[in-house]
């Protein structure tokens, strides 16, 4: 049967008569035919990636690639009048993950089937995603975004654990997911959810009664914390989360032979970040049951589980009131008290203690203690944790903390969202960059080759009108494709620093109306949620559009530079901005980025970096050369002596640099004013000016310098521009999330043995 035929027998009609829901139905049907056919039985060692997120995104296209059916599946399609990007559009995205922890998580899940490597994913379902972001006069509103329907990738199963959540009996029912790997296996993402939850009790926006947790368990990835009920609704999920992972854990390990005693050889547990981190006690706890005394528990556990730690901002270094876990999990305490009292026999050290004076559990410790590895995600973050953040520890078990610098799948970050570069690089090179990313250094080759300069500055070209005409369709907005494209998306934080861009932004607005014309016409481009209690994101979102908006309604400076910040940003729409960009914007405050994974795909679809030297910007400096990146602003060192200096003074830099000063006073100018709120605006100006934590304004100046060099660099030399594009394609390869697993494996799991 070709594949028309199989299409037309799934749908039960000729394909021209088939809506564009009842194709994608039956896209569906032979995905899971085709990736059930690759799952493969488990020998040795099996990965247990555990994670509150996996930031999947749409599947579709994903799969059809990974399973080779893509172009097959298109010419059908064509053929018969339908598109299959159409068709891409009838799926909801499953948005399960904030931001790059996520992304991570599914890119090492493509990774691992990839590589043929076992190695699963536990998680929740959740029924409503990171929420739908709407712009509403100029502000940010907050709607479910649900992604749950009747045919939803994750298949429901008659798997289900109990699992007791404040004394209470609860039933974790699994859903499984196929991860296909490119050309290489099938493996599992393991989700559970609840019977009883209710969609029904979300009331405006996305509020809903926290305290009912039969219903509202696994409602909402990261629910609200800024209250008390918030906060133990995440403890709810994550104990639920690891418990019924633990008991999936054991139960597929002792079906393979396993006798609790060698859980290690048969399972590596990768805890991503603290989330998963009650895991620990969890297993420790189950052991028990099966009458395994608590000392060999530990050493089973320890030897089994890793943990990746993903940031040193000391907000999302979880730490969990005694009082929450009392209640909540009470038959944790007595376990995590032990091994409390365990890490104290080994070190004197109070600071390294899992409970604190104040009564405080530190997640992170338990894990450090009781993991065999630490590791970081870039090479600078490994650095910060072993010589400040964790030096206790790293003294105590130097053997344990280790460096693995994150990495992203070229599959849907090239090869799906952008076919066309995918396309020309293996007329170039050929096709082995595709399982072997280290082969794109083969382009470096045509460094001088005008006509592929020239080509890729066509693709480049294509994929910008592509924005354009998806900006355009989506929310409105023209912009000029001829245009210098300028993006900085990834989440709303001060640290990440889009203050720092938009205080640039009005600079270059006021050059403008001072009659200082940039070489090249700036379109500026914003992807960004802020977390619905983060008042001050929330502020420089405000300010952002309400920017926008002047700008807009200003013939003098409209022509020369455009502000658009793109509606709910999300995978799908990063697959749309990632190949259109020519500058990519990464300048978070040095030593705060953890890595960065938006900074890597920016680079790979041939945008050049303008960043500090943070997270694996340094890695990506260090492979480019200086010549090929803009790298501005303070270092790590210089960042870290300031905070411990603690004589930092925003007003003192505001009062001494005119330009920051007149960028700053615009805030609340009559011209913002009269498109932005005064509340709002006069909050982000007082911030700035009294306490800017993230030391914004010490790097403005060498900020706008660096940013000019870029815009004349791209006006005055577009084919020295493009030969720097072509180096940064081609040592991408690093930053394939292949070299990443494969170090993981090598390095922490050795799986399969
Ligand atoms: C991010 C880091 O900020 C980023 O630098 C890194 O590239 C990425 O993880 C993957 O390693 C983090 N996201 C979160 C999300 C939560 C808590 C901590 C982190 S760190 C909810």
């Amino acid at each position: 049967m070709n594949m028309t035929e199989t299409l037309q027998k799934l749908t039960g009609k000729s394909l021209a008569d088939c809506t564009n829901q009842e194709i994608y139905l039956a896209l569906l049907d032979l995905i899971r035919e085709n990736s059930a056919k690759k799952a493969t039985p488990v020998t040795g060692r099996k990965l247990y990636y555990i994670s509150a997120e996996f930031l999947i995104g749409k599947l579709l296209s994903n799969n059809l690639i990974n399973l080779g059916l893509y172009d097959e599946v298109r010419t059908a399609l064509a053929d018969a009048g339908k598109s299959l990007s159409e068709i891409e559009e009838v799926e909801p995205e499953p948005s399960l993950g904030n931001g790059g922890l996520g992304r991570l998580a599914a890119c090492f899940l493509d990774s691992l089937a990839t590589l043929n490597l076992p190695g699963d994913g536990i998680g929740l379902r959740y029924h409503f995603g990171l929420f739908h972001q709407q712009f509403k006069d100029n502000l940010q509103n907050e709607l479910p975004d649900p992604w749950l329907t009747e045919h939803s990738w994750a298949e429901k199963t008659d798997i289900t654990y109990p699992v007791k959540l404040a004394g209470k009996s609860y039933t974790a029912r699994l859903y499984k997911l196929a991860v296909t790997g490119y050309e290489g296996r099938t493996n599992t993402l393991n989700l559970f959810d609840l019977d009883t939850i209710d969609e029904s009790i979300v009331e405006e926006g996305i509020s809903f009664d926290k305290t009912a947790i039969a219903k509202n368990l696994t409602l909402f990835l990261y629910p609200d914390d800024s209250d008390e009920a918030g906060r133990l609704l995440r403890v709810y999920q994550q104990y639920m989360m690891v418990s019924a992972g633990a008991q999936l854990v054991l139960a597929e390990c002792v079906a393979r032979g396993c006798n609790y005693h060698d859980l290690a050889d048969y399972a590596a547990i990768q805890i991503n970040d603290t989330h998963p981190s009650m895991v620990i006690p969890e297993l420790i706890r189950l052991l028990g049951e099966h009458g395994i005394k608590f000392e060999e528990a530990v050493e089973i556990v320890t030897a089994t589980c890793a943990y990746t730690n993903h940031t040193i901002l000391a907000e999302a270094l979880e730490k969990w009131p005694r009082a929450y876990l009392d209640k909540v999990v009470p038959q944790l305490m007595p376990i995590i008290e032990k091994l409390d009292e365990l890490a104290g026999k080994r070190t004197k050290d109070k600071s390294l203690a899992i409970i604190d004076k104040d009564d405080r559990v530190h997640m992170a410790h338990m894990d450090i203690h009781f993991t065999h590895s630490t590791n970081g995600v870039a090479a600078l973050h490994t650095e910060i944790l072993e010589e400040s953040e964790l030096h206790g520890f790293y003294e105590l078990y130097p053997e344990k903390f280790n460096n693995k610098t994150n990495g992203i799948t070229f599959r849907r970050w090239l090869l799906e969202c952008n076919p066309a570069l995918a396309e020309e690089l293996e007329s170039l090179i050929g096709s082995g960059f595709r399982k072997n990313a280290d082969e794109l250094e083969k382009l470096l080759t045509y460094a001088d080759d005008e006509n592929v300069l020239n080509k890729l500055t066509e693709i480049k070209s294509t994929a910008k009108k592509a924005l354009a005409d998806w900006l355009l369709r989506t929310q409105g907005v023209t912009v000029n494709p001829e245009a210098m494209f300028d993006i900085q998306s990834k989440r709303l934080h001060e640290y990440k620093r889009q203050q720092l861009n938009l205080l640039y932004l009005i600079h270059q607005y006021c050059e403008i109306k001072a009659g200082h014309l940039p070489p090249v016409p700036l379109v500026s481009i914003f992807g960004a949620k802020a977390a619905p209690a983060y008042i001050i994101a929330k502020d420089i979102i405000h300010a952002l559009l309400a920017l926008s908006e002047v700008i807009a309604n200003d013939p003098a400076v409209s022509p020369w530079l455009q502000v658009v910040f793109v509606e709910n940003y999300n995978v799908t729409a990063a697959e749309k901005l990632i190949p259109a960009c020519d500058l990519s914007e990464q300048i978070s405050l040095a030593s705060k980025e953890a890595s960065g994974t938006g900074n890597m795909k920016f680079m790979l679809n041939g945008a050049l970096t303008l960043g500090t030297m943070d997270g694996a910007n340094v890695e990506i400096s260090q492979r480019v050369g200086n010549d090929n990146i803009y790298i501005f602003g303070q270092t790590s060192n210089q960042v870290i002596h300031r905070y411990e200096l603690g004589d930092y003074k925003a007003s003192e830099w505001y009062e001494g640099d005119p330009n920051l000063r007149r960028a700053i006073d615009f805030l609340t100018s009559k011209e913002m004013l009269s498109a932005g709120h005064e509340e709002n605006l006069n909050r982000l100006q007082h911030e700035l000016i009294s306490k800017d934590w993230f030391q914004t304004l010490p790097d403005f100046n060498a900020y706008v310098v660096r940013k000019g060099q870029a815009l004349a660099n791209y006006a005055l030399n577009p084919t020295e521009w493009r030969r720097r594009c072509l180096v940064n394609i081609a040592m991408a390869g690093f930053f394939s999330s292949d070299r990443t697993i494969a170090e993981y494996n090598k390095d922490i799991w050795k799986l399969g043995k």
